[in-house]
């Protein structure tokens, strides 16, 4: 039975990816970072949370991290592990650097002083992008990251690449757009926004306060980007790859979604707050994922309109038993 080590299995994505490689025969361990509470509850959301084996580890470790290597011999390496919140990382950018940069660096090690043949997948991001070169971004276009956290991951975009050169290394990057799910973490705009709706149409909030809404996103569902990430470690040769819908919205646009799929009106709710304006922005990310479709056959399957009200619909369900 082929062995897969995910970094990061707690978050969003982790169990997407746990799940998908469970219904493909994998044995599956996770990589996880102690806290004092565990942080279990995406894993039991999608009922995987005693099928897959989990391993104390820290991405900022080692020595941990070669030996969860060593105990799950696997064929394939995904690391998802990251301190992935843009806003923190200008608040923590030291500890963003070595969890979301270094972190990287630390994985690609473990792997060269353990087992070359492994397959690695590197979770990178259309935030390098930031600063947009080009008004559609593919895998050619020019990188100006604009944060902390996308600084930390172009590291790491660039060390897999040299580990991939240097060593031979079966390396990909998936370079993916925004994707969000009803498991993604509270703080982020779609999650925030789905949850405020739920609870003002259950009369437990009365307003939604928000940033920028006129940056817009790319916004895919993190199901549909899993697949992508399996698929990059299946084909003859590594390669990087752009992972998105090639749609963008604005925060507005999502939140008038949100809000009529429940039959309310954002602008009654809305309040803008200058405390969630960020130090500097990215405004708009576009993402063209031609190369996902004809190399790997990829092509996102849920609409932006599915994608919310799926997630309203989770928190109206959640904020309900509360
Ligand atoms: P997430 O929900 O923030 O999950 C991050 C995971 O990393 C959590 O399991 C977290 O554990 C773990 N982690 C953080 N620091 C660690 C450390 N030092 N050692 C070990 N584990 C650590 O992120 P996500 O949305 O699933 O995203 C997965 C990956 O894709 C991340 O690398 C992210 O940067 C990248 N990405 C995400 C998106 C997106 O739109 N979701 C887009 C592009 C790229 P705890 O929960 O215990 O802290
Ligand atoms: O912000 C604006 C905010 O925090 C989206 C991460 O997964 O995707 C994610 O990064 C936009 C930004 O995601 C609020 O200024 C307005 O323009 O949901 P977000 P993000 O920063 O795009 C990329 C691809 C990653 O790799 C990251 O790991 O929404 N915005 N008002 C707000 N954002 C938040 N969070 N909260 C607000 O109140």
């Amino acid at each position: 039975m082929k062995s897969a080590l995910i970094t990061g299995i707690t978050g969003q994505d982790g169990p997407y990816l746990a799940r998908l490689l469970l219904d493909k025969g994998y044995k599956v361990y996770g990589l996880v970072a102690r806290r004092s509470t565990p942080n279990n509850w995406r894993l039991k959301f999608l009922g995987i949370e005693n099928k897959v084996e989990l391993i104390e580890g820290d991405l900022t470790d080692l020595a941990s991290i070669i030996r969860a290597i060593k105990k799950s011999n696997p064929a394939e390496v995904y690391n998802l592990g990251a301190q992935s919140f843009v806003a923190t990382s200008w608040e923590q950018p030291i500890l963003t650097a070595q969890s979301t940069g270094v972190g990287v660096l630390n994985v690609l090690e473990a792997i060269r002083l353990t087992d070359l043949s492994i397959r690695f997948y590197q979770a990178l991001t259309s935030e390098m992008f930031g600063l947009i070169q080009e008004s559609i971004q593919s895998e050619k276009t020019p990188f100006y990251p604009r944060s902390p956290y996308g600084v930390s991951k172009l590291f790491g975009h660039w060390m897999t690449i040299n580990y991939r050169e240097s060593f031979s290394m079966f390396a990909c990057s998936g370079i993916l757009f925004n994707h969000e799910s009803p498991i993604r973490g509270i703080e982020f705009v779609t999650r925030k926004v789905t949850d405020a709706v739920a609870r003002i149409k259950l009369g437990k909030q009365n307003e939604l306060r928000l940033g920028n809404i006129d940056a817009k996103r790319d916004w895919g569902f993190a199901g549909d980007y899993v697949e992508a990430m399996w698929l990059m470690l299946q084909q003859s040769e590594p390669d990087d790859y752009v992972v998105a819908t090639g749609r963008t919205a604005t925060v507005r646009d999502m939140c008038q979604i949100a809000f009529e799929h429940v039959s309310l009106n954002y602008e009654e709710y809305l309040v803008i707050d200058e405390k969630f304006y960020r130090p500097t922005e990215v405004e708009v990310l576009l993402g063209n994922p031609a190369k996902a479709k004809e190399k790997l056959g990829w092509v996102p399957k849920t609409s932006l309109e599915e994608l919310i009200k799926s997630m309203v619909d989770a928190d109206l369900a959640r904020v309900k038993k509360e």
